[in-house]
């Protein structure tokens, strides 16, 4: 059978259930990650499933996001993480090392292999020829523990691309031209498998800069060939040993089939608040900046950063622009030190930041009220910055860079003189802040700070099921408006019933007070529901507030798992059009739930008998289990037992 590059891979590592679309099947992971945002729960779960040792090839956990050290949480936290990956076998990346994605890519990626993080940026590995795959941290635990990965078998969209990027234009530009046809909701369900002559023009960096923003389009990963610049990646990277070539089948089918040519691509942005709200820059005109962010997992490589400081040489910063720049890893850091990059960029003005994630998830530089930065970032979510007011615009480098220089949104086009090409060099290699795991892990003890609690656990689905309207919402809800980001809210990831208070605070501030009242309660939303970020604490936070079911037009693939995971019933309506007859704070009721959801069809009535609402779903036999047990957690539990 001829295979696609997706499938071959999957097919390889197939376990359960057959490899055809929207079928369930359960796959072997080789390597997993987590962040520290998401790594304190995913590793106490790991605890509760009592192993000696992590299963997989490789395990790495990275601190990355929570790096400012306000008060003690977070820094309880990263050192919770590290004796946790010295307990379980699992290498340590520690706080300054970089951002996950960039340095997985950088020293673990393998061709051929499957990663599953607890970070929906995991895809990021697809550019050198991987499946990496996004998930809760539960998921995350279970795939450590040597657990399978369940998952519905996504189609596959062949990209092909054609011709060579013009100057000024870079990869950014391809995935926001992607995001431009397809939107935020158009890779649900989907493969992206990138392919066609205009391979040969992109390195790897360039390559995983459009597989990271695949997450931005919904789809479960985005794929590229192994082939020579792959091998040259790891050859410079001293782990050629691991390349190996990897190409579609001749004649595989692809479900869909989209063409880009690189060659007609001009600098895009994607304007507030959305990744698909994208815009050619010379179309949006003169809009006054007052930021500018570099780096991120999208856009931290070295190539990223040198093209910014080759654009800004000999020039100053816009006196009313702040400009950020935080390298994606420690070896990038250490590369642009040795070629002089460092210097260009502060002689500019830049204000050279940590590697880390920074203020792409609010820690930190929360730009000023309702004002413009322009980020190289892959999210623009309102708030998400920090600032509620403030409109975040995405953009590759070269655009950035720009607007850096002009103080206003800026093509770079326009600027005349065209940057030398920014070349692959072999860049400095020094593993020191890695730790890898000792093999006395067993005798290590876990060191647990004060904000780190136990997992709040569901209970088992009741019979019947009442509960009240607590919020209708619109289409495309973000994890980001379930539960903030930023440097308040993220040190409370370890704490769920601290964290709930927040959940929907920038929607609605008395949310978690009328949970509170409600006892068991309903969301109801639009189509997309729960788009974004992996964290299970989007799923977590509610269920401890009572939530019993998301009734919605559509749900974002990781958001869905997660609240089966944590055994809240996500629901879809028959007839969208009843989503306009559900009224907040009315009463609802769904009478032998299980059998009904065994059937496939829910009924919900309102409980005095103003309307019915027909649902449906599409859990698989093994989430319905999840479900009747209250999660995936007892539901393991009871399984060890039985
Ligand atoms: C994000 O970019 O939204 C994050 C922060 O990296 C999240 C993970 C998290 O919320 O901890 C993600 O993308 O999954
Ligand atoms: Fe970190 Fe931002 Fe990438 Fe998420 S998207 S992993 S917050 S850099």
């Amino acid at each position: 059978m001829a295979d696609t590059l997706a499938y071959k891979i999957l097919r390889e590592h197939l376990v359960e259930g057959k490899l055809e679309k929207d079928h369930e099947i359960g796959i072997r992971i080789d390597q997993t990650l987590t962040q520290d945002a998401t790594g304190t729960m995913a590793y106490l779960q790991l605890e509760a499933m009592g192993v000696d040792k992590v299963k997989t090839e490789l395990s790495v956990s990275y601190v990355d996001h929570n790096t400012l050290q306000n008060s003690f949480e977070n820094a309880d936290d990263h050192r919770y993480l590290q004796s946790a990956a010295t307990r379980y076998g699992i290498w340590f990346s520690r706080p300054g090392n970089g951002i996950c994605h960039q340095v997985h890519l950088e020293r673990f990626g393998q061709p051929g292999k499957t990663l599953l993080g607890s970070d929906s940026h995991t895809p990021t590995a697809g550019g050198l020829g991987m499946v990496g795959i996004g998930a809760g941290g539960l998921d995350v635990a279970v795939a450590m523990a040597g657990g399978l990965f369940y998952l519905t078998v996504p189609e596959v969209i062949k990209v092909e691309l054609i011709g060579e990027l013009p100057s000024w234009v870079g990869a950014k530009d391809v995935i926001l031209e992607l995001l431009r046809r397809l939107t935020v909701k158009g890779g649900v369900g989907k493969i992206i498998e990138y392919s066609g002559p205009g391979l040969e023009y992109l390195s790897i960096p360039e390559r995983a800069t459009i597989t990271n923003m695949g997450a931005e389009l919904g789809a479960t990963t985005s794929v590229f060939p192994s082939d020579e610049i792959t091998r040259k990646f790891l050859d410079d990277q001293g782990r050629v040993d691991c390349w190996q070539e990897l190409k579609a089948d001749p004649g595989a089918v692809y479900e869909e089939e989209i063409t880009i040519d690189l060659s007609s691509l001009e600098p895009l942005a994607a304007a507030p608040h959305s990744p698909d709200a994208v815009k050619a820059i010379r179309e949006i005109g003169h809009v006054k900046v007052d930021q500018v962010a570099v780096g991120s997992c999208t856009n931290g490589s070295y190539r990223d950063l040198s093209l910014v400081a080759e654009i800004l040489k000999d020039q100053t910063v816009h006196p009313d622009v702040s400009l950020v720049v935080a390298p994606g890893s420690r070896q990038v850091y250490l590369t642009l030190a040795r070629e002089g990059v460092i210097e260009k960029l502060l002689l500019a003005g830049a204000r050279i930041l940590e590697t880390a994630c920074g203020p792409c998830i609010g820690m930190g530089q929360a730009p000023p009220s309702g004002s413009v930065s322009v980020r190289t970032f892959n999210r623009n979510f309102q708030g998400r910055s920090g600032t509620a007011d403030a409109g975040v615009y995405l953009t590759g480098p070269a655009a950035a860079a720009a607007a850096a220089i002009k103080g206003e949104i800026f093509d770079p086009r326009d600027l005349g003189t065209v940057p030398g090409k920014i070349k692959e060099i072999v860049p400095v290699i020094d593993d020191r802040m890695l730790i890898a795991p000792p093999d006395n892990g067993p005798d290590i003890e876990i060191v647990r700070g004060p904000n780190i609690k136990p997992i709040p656990l569901n209970e088992a689905l009741p019979e019947n099921l009442r509960g009240k309207v607590i919020l209708i919402v619109a289409d495309n809800i973000t994890t980001d408006h379930i539960i903030p980001g930023g440097s308040k809210v993220l040190p409370l990831r370890s704490n769920i019933e601290a964290l709930s208070k927040y959940v929907f605070s920038s929607l609605d501030p008395n949310f978690a007070r009328r949970a509170g009242e409600y006892g068991n309660s309903i969301i109801v939303a639009g189509d997309n529901y729960g788009q974004g970020s992996s964290r299970e604490h989007a799923a977590l936070a509610p269920m401890f507030l009572g939530i019993k079911v998301v009734l919605a037009k559509s749900f974002a693939r990781i958001h869905h798992a997660n609240l089966v995971n944590f055994g809240i019933v996500p629901l879809t309506f028959k007839n969208s059009s009843d989503y306009e007859l559900l009224v907040s704070g009315d009463e609802l009721q769904i009478d032998n739930v299980m059998e009904q959801l065994k059937q496939g069809n829910v009924l919900i009535h309102q409980a005095k008998g103003k309307y019915e609402i027909e649902t449906k779903h599409n859990l698989s036999t093994r989430q319905l289990d999840i479900i009747k047990a209250g999660g995936l957690l007892n539901y393991t539990r009871q399984n060890k037992t039985e």
